[in-house]
């Protein structure tokens, strides 16, 4: 039960950076830059949902090394070339009162896919696409045939400097709330998880193994991420497949990644496997972030086919998650924040920006 009766609309602090409400922007690839760089079209797309009131605005996968993009048009944060246009994004997002964030990527053996409008498959190295890494030379598979490369222990130690750099230029870029992508089967999670990761030294094999590569990039990007500042991680809390990665480890992992600093698990599922089964519906994953939050005692966000107000806000209430993430809702309705403050009556928790202020 929820002892301080939060709610959509209440605030939340973490370290020194205060949501004005616990409705967040799950991270959306957009596929629209240009080398990595942020176009307007980002500019547009986050900064009109920070105007519809979200109280947390994270931009999409944005790749910490070329090799890491999904697609060549990808974001990125892997030079300095990358910084202005996002800074240029987050003063906007913050002058309309939201937390701009970033989720830090590395597509692993994902990577290097042609865009979801362009036919969602493997690009040949010949054709526009690279060669992929990952843990263990153990193709996704399905539209993903490529063999990843498996990576040196220098490799390993290299992509997590490359973290690094990513968050320190991060900061430079006006970012206030770092997320780290774990989950949906790229790099982070192929490790995770022993379906996709066969090594026999020590990032495979047993679990602390397994997650070797995932805490030990925390730490890196902990010691130079501010201490005053939120470090999140998303992962994906199962597999959805018998033997593969699972709730249970996740709660484990949840519990080493707080030891190391994180403030906050995303909790999302699923992209390791193809051709599975997953059964989805309203909230389908609320269940993952309400027990990592319960069991391993770190704040928790939920994400997946959240939509209806009276659901993101009873998931509040009821101490199943600390933030909503709405990633398809936003795309039909940028101003879903102000829409739900209304249907919860709560309209003066969300005043408009001024320009607006007359029609609300
Ligand atoms: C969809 C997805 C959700 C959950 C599991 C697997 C896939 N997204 C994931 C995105 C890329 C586009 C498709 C990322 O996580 C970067």
């Amino acid at each position: 039960m929820n002892k301080d009766s939060s709610h959509l609309f209440q605030p939340l602090t973490i370290k020194s950076i205060t949501l004005r409400n616990r409705i967040g922007v799950s991270p959306m690839c957009e596929y629209s830059s240009e080398d990595g760089v942020a176009t307007d079209w980002h500019l547009v797309h986050l900064g009109s949902r920070a105007v519809g009131g979200a109280g947390l605005v994270i931009a999409e996968a944005t790749a910490v090394a070329p090799e890491g993009r999904i697609s060549p048009g990808d974001a990125g944060i892997w030079a300095d070339k990358h910084i202005e246009p996002i800074s240029r994004i987050n003063r906007f997002i913050k002058a309309q009162g939201a937390v701009p964030a970033i989720q830090l990527a590395h597509a692993g053996r994902k990577a290097s896919v042609s865009r979801p409008w362009e036919g969602d498959s493997h690009l040949a190295d010949d054709a526009g696409g690279w060669p992929v890494i990952g843990p263990s030379a153990v193709a996704f598979g399905k539209n993903l045939p490529k063999i990843p490369r498996a990576m040196t222990a220098a490799d390993i130690a290299h992509v997590q400097g490359e973290f690094v750099a990513a968050a320190k230029r991060s900061l430079t870029a006006g970012v206030e709330w770092m997320e780290l992508h774990f989950a949906h089967g790229y790099l982070a999670h192929e490790f995770l998880s022993p379906l996709s990761n066969k090594r026999t030294d020590n990032y495979g094999g047993s679990f602390d193994n397994r997650i070797r590569f995932a805490l030990e990039t925390a730490r890196a990007v902990r010691a130079v991420w501010p201490d005053n500042l939120p470090l999140t991680v998303r992962i994906s809390c199962t597999d959805w497949v018998e033997g593969g990665w699972d709730i249970a480890q996740s709660i484990e992992l949840s519990r080493r990644l707080k030891a190391e600093g994180v403030d906050l698990m995303d909790c999302s599922s699923g992209g390791n496997v193809s051709d599975i089964k997953i059964p989805t519906g309203p909230g389908y994953q609320v269940g993952f972030a309400e027990r990592v939050r319960r069991e391993a005692g770190i704040p928790t966000a939920a994400v997946g086919q959240i939509t209806e107000p009276t659901h993101a806000d009873e998931i509040i209430r009821n101490g199943r998650a600390d933030v909503v993430l709405l990633a398809r809702e936003f795309l039909r309705q940028p101003y879903w924040p102000r829409i739900a403050a209304r249907t919860l009556r709560q309209k003066d928790s969300l005043p408009a920006p001024v320009q607006y202020g007359r029609a609300w």
